[in-house]
């Protein structure tokens, strides 16, 4: 198996959010250097202590969790507890963690991940709004050529979901998106196109129940709530899980197929703000440092999320809690 890649997760914990959290721990091919926070689907000290609950279900107290940005950069906070409930995690009872969060704030953290690694080694993950990405591309600019890759759950080039054309994490901080997408970094915008196909189905509850752990238990906790949630305000039957996406390209590029093309983030239009501009006019330039994911191999994204349950299910069980996925002997 080649090298795992070494991510920091930036996110807002969040339904879908905590699903990236089980894939990236419960996969060898992945190590989480830690779990950055940003205000988004819920408040700053809410979204960090949802990382913190995360960390203790799946076993993995030893992840630094540093929160970052609460609020974004130019506009007012918006959350969304229409989708994600009052306490960004609802559905299932959350475990209170045993430490709080490091000292240290998430910007920082990062730059000093990168700055310290090899460059070209360490890739960012970013699943909530690019308030602390875009934070750390101006108080340290040699990271952003030090950076493997970004990875952004983010945008859309047909679809929006909190306007007709703006997805949720681009609409909260526009500025932050526009300075991260504009930086000479690598980036992959795994959008609504490629994650309106990441449906949790019955068929797949029915998987992770088969696992039979607290960690299966709490899934399906959270997807009950996120499909409701779902039908109530997108007019879904089944809820689409996002964030996890980011995770399982970095794992297997082949589940998430992209394709090269230019991206802009639209900062001033009447109808447009937040939305995602990709022009898929002609063949990509040679140089163009942007990629959009198109199409997900729906099963084989599953049969990932379902083994990452399992493996982090087996591990807490067998107590080897602070124990990476790769020392317990994942079959993946
Ligand atoms: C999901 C989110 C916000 C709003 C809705 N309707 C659904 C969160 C998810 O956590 C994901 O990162 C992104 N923002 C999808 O828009
Ligand atoms: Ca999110």
């Amino acid at each position: 198996m080649s090298e795992s890649r070494r991510i920091i997760l930036d996110c807002d914990p969040g339904h879908d959010d905590a699903v990236a959290i089980m894939l990236a721990l419960g996969n060898p091919a992945i190590e989480l250097l830690g779990i950055t926070t940003v205000g988004g689907n819920q408040t700053l000290d809410k979204i960090t202590r949802n990382a913190l609950s995360v960390l203790v279900m799946c076993g993995r107290e030893d992840v630094p969790v540093h929160a970052g940005a609460h609020r974004p950069l130019v506009r007012r906070v918006e959350v969304a507890p229409e989708i994600h409930g009052e306490s960004g995690l609802d559905g299932v009872e959350l475990p209170e963690p045993s430490r709080s969060a490091q000292e240290t704030h998430g910007v920082r953290f990062i730059i000093d991940q990168v700055m310290a690694a090899e460059p070209g080694t360490i890739t960012l993950v970013a699943t909530g709004p690019l308030t602390n990405l875009a934070l750390a591309a101006r108080l340290e600019p040699r990271i952003v050529e030090r950076v493997r890759e970004v990875v952004v759950m983010g945008g859309g080039y047909h679809e929006g979901n909190w306007t007709a054309v703006a997805e949720f994490n681009i609409w909260v901080d526009p500025e932050a998106a526009a300075i991260v997408f504009d930086e000479a970094w690598p980036l992959t915008m795994v959008g609504l196109d490629l994650t309106h196909q990441a449906l949790a189905t019955a068929e797949v509850e029915e998987r992770v129940r088969e696992v039979d752990s607290p960690l299966g238990e709490f899934f399906i906790g959270l997807m009950g709530f996120f499909r409701t949630a779902y039908q109530e305000h997108q007019g879904f039957d089944d809820p689409p899980v996002h964030d996890a996406c980011t995770i399982a390209y970095l794992i297997d590029p082949a589940i998430v197929e992209t394709t090269r093309v230019p991206l802009t983030v639209e900062l001033r239009g009447e109808h447009t703000v937040g939305m995602t501009v990709a022009d898929f006019r002609r063949p990509a330039a040679d140089d163009c440092r942007h990629q959009v994911a198109t199409t997900l191999d729906h099963g084989g994204f599953w049969d990932l999320v379902v083994e990452a349950i399992s493996v982090l299910s087996a591990a807490s069980a067998s107590g080897s809690a602070a124990g990476s996925a790769a020392d317990s002997g994942a079959e993946a």
